[in-house]
């Protein structure tokens, strides 16, 4: 049993947005949660957690062969899972909800270079029913780039919720001879538990792949606490080549994974992460995250719930006036940096060599900056 963590003039609402969950499809980004859930950030912050280990991230490039190449895409991968899915954990206590950003929200970062080169992020909101964020991550000077959207189709069984990642990101290296080599991601699920105690926690179930055009394919299985043994957050992880399996690996992501009956450690989570720098708020543009919530950021933070629910109403006003007048004057809102693909002929490619990956997917490929 858990702490109860619910504030007590809260817990009715708490009670009520439990009960809502049940009969909730598919979309619960914008069902009202009470207060002391709501972060202060919001989803298009979210791939930033991608580059929080930027020396990892640039490493890729220095791999001598294809599979320490692989090992390294790998190992790299690991390395984001504590942030992605514990970050709020411990920086607010439990999970919380995130604001749900409008179409064409923004957010640019950067890892300042410090000896392997500048690390740049950004993040368009593509879709805002249901929410999708894409990004791109580049490091130029070692070659290395992410390139990948999410969206989020939620269930809600057994006192949990059930999420599943909608979307795919796509790593290229640059590899001597001018060439590339290509790595599809895919996407765990997660499953949002402790609900009960108001103290959410994300917790990744079945499992996910990393396929190379090279050959090589990491399969990673995700396992929790269970009922009898077993650590919270372990993985299992195999590298093949072409279907012969090579080497495994296995730990937690939130911590230390080894190689497979050895001592030899593979992932450490626990170095420390270095969070992504982004301009002060007065130098953002209208449309950029921080900027564009930032009173209802404010209201969340200092407690003052009726000032951020009166901005995220404006907002969310303005949003759908802005729905309206496009279908009037029948123009489509554009994609600013992106674009959509019905069929990603890369993602096809890749996805082709694994069983259980969809063959086919859409997919938003980074047009670049105007
Ligand atoms: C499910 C989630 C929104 C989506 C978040 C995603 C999947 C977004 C992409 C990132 O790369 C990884 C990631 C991490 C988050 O753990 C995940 C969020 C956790 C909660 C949130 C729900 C929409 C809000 C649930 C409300 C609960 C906490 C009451």
């Amino acid at each position: 049993p858990g702490v109860d963590a619910v504030p007590t003039e809260q817990k009715a609402g708490w009670t009520s947005f439990i009960k809502s969950l049940a009969s909730m499809t598919g979309d619960l980004s914008s069902m009202t949660a009470p207060p002391f859930i709501l972060s202060p950030t919001s989803l298009t912050e979210f791939p930033a957690y991608w580059c929080e280990r930027p020396e990892l991230f640039a490493d890729i490039a220095t791999g001598r062969t294809e599979q320490e190449r692989a090992e390294k895409v790998l190992k790299w991968f690991i390395c984001t899972l504590k942030g992605q899915y514990t970050t709020r954990n411990e920086k607010m206590g439990s999970e919380k909800k995130p604001l749900n950003p409008v179409l064409g929200e923004e957010f640019f970062g950067v890892w300042p270079d410090v000896g392997f080169g500048e690390t740049t992020l950004s993040v368009e909101q593509v879709s805002h029913h249901p929410p999708i964020t894409a990004y791109f991550i580049q490091n130029k000077k070692a070659g290395v780039t992410l390139q990948g959207h999410s969206g989020q189709k939620t269930s809600f069984s057994g006192g949990s919720i059930n999420v599943k990642q909608n979307g795919h990101a796509i790593l290229t290296v640059d590899v001597p001879g001018g060439k590339k080599e290509t790595f599809l991601i895919t996407l765990p699920k997660l499953q949002i538990q402790g609900l009960v105690w108001g103290s959410p926690y994300i917790e990744l179930t079945d499992s996910t792949a990393i396929v190379s055009d090279t050959g090589f394919v990491a399969n990673i299985d995700y396992k929790g606490k269970g009922w009898v043994s077993g650590k919270a957050h372990s993985y299992k992880a195999t590298l093949s080549h072409n279907g012969k399996s090579i080497r495994s690996y296995e730990g937690t992501w939130t911590a230390i994974g080894k190689v497979a009956k050895s001592d030899e450690v593979f992932t450490d989570a626990t170095v420390p992460k270095t969070e992504v720098s982004v301009k002060p708020i007065e130098e953002q543009k209208d449309w950029e995250s921080r900027k564009l919530w930032r009173a209802t950021a404010q209201g969340i933070r200092s407690g003052d719930y009726d000032a951020a629910s009166r901005d995220k109403s404006r907002i969310e006003n303005e949003q759908r006036q802005r729905r309206k007048d496009e279908a009037s004057a029948g123009q489509p809102w554009q994609l600013k940096l992106f674009d959509y693909v019905e069929s990603d002929p890369v993602y096809k490619q890749l996805a082709s060599h694994v069983k259980g990956i969809p063959c086919e997917e859409d997919g938003y490929i980074f047009r670049g900056h105007a």
